[in-house]
Formats: C-alpha cells, sequence, structure tokens
C-alpha cells in the first residue's frame, strides 16, 4: 500500500503550511495601529474692510490660524513690523490673497506674533496672535480659581 502512505504524507504537510499561514496571520492582525493624533483647534482670522478681524487673537500652542480674505482687494498676513524690514515674514508669509482665499499657520510656539498686510502696510498693521502655553494633560483636579475682586 505505498500510494495510500503517500498520500497521507501529503496530507499532513498541507496542514503544517497552513497552520504555519494562519499563525503569521495572526501575528499581522495583533500588530497595533497608529496612535490617534491628538486634534489641535483651528482659528479663523477674517480678513475684511482692510482689516484683521479680530485683530488680536490669543489661542494654545499648537493652534493653527487660519486667514481668510473677504475682501475684493488682495491682502496678505506677513509676520512682523513694516518699519522694521529685518523681521519681514521671519515667522510666516502669506502670499497676495485674492477674495475668499486663505492662508494658515501653526504656532508651535508661545510668545507674540506681529503682523501686517503687505499690500496695505499703512492701513493694516500691529494685529498679532497670542500664543499661550498649552496646558498640562491629565493633571490637576480642575480646581476652579475663583477669586474676588
Ligand atoms: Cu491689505
Amino acid at each position: 500500500m505505498r500510494i495510500l502512505s503517500e498520500t497521507r504524507h501529503k496530507k499532513v504537510f498541507l496542514i503544517a503550511v497552513s497552520f504555519i499561514s494562519l499563525a503569521g496571520l495572526a501575528l499581522h492582525l495583533g500588530c497595533p495601529g497608529p496612535a490617534p493624533e491628538q486634534q489641535a483647534g483651528l482659528i479663523d482670522v477674517l480678513i475684511r474692510n482692510f482689516g484683521f478681524e479680530p485683530d488680536s487673537l490669543t489661542i494654545t500652542q499648537g493652534d493653527t490660524v487660519r486667514w481668510i480674505n473677504l475682501d475684493i482687494v488682495p491682502h496678505t498676513a506677513t509676520s512682523g513690523n513694516p518699519d522694521n524690514p529685518g523681521n519681514i515674514g521671519n515667522v510666516f508669509q502669506s502670499v497676495w490673497l485674492a477674495q475668499n482665499e486663505s492662508f494658515t499657520h501653526q504656532f508651535n510656539d508661545t510668545g507674540t506674533f506681529i503682523y501686517f498686510c503687505e499690500v496695505h502696510p499703512v492701513m493694516m498693521r500691529d494685529a498679532r496672535v497670542i500664543v499661550e502655553e498649552a496646558p498640562a494633560e491629565g493633571e490637576g483636579d480642575g480646581e476652579a480659581g475663583e477669586g474676588g475682586g
């Protein structure tokens, strides 16, 4: 009965191969996926009637500001002060934004960032984004420090 013996041998081999494949699949499925990223804020500044609204904005470290030009004339959002050419555009610099175009910048550093419009540096200047430190996570008990007067 030589033929029967050979068949049995093949069967054992096939079962072994299937088991190895399943083990590989299980390992693959066991891999943890990427951790979900924390969503930082997106805050809009409207450019309207030759002004930034609001022209002073306070955000949290890691937030992104989006400037949207609603005027029919072009504007920019350009960091710095037009009186100090050395600092112009050092932090962020949009292109000339046509109507309904927008520009975004993420603020990863704390501080006060002055900006202006390069097209209208006399009318549109000294706007600012104030970036505050992100609060520490999972710390404290949410104590509300309400002080009087
Ligand atoms: Cu402008």
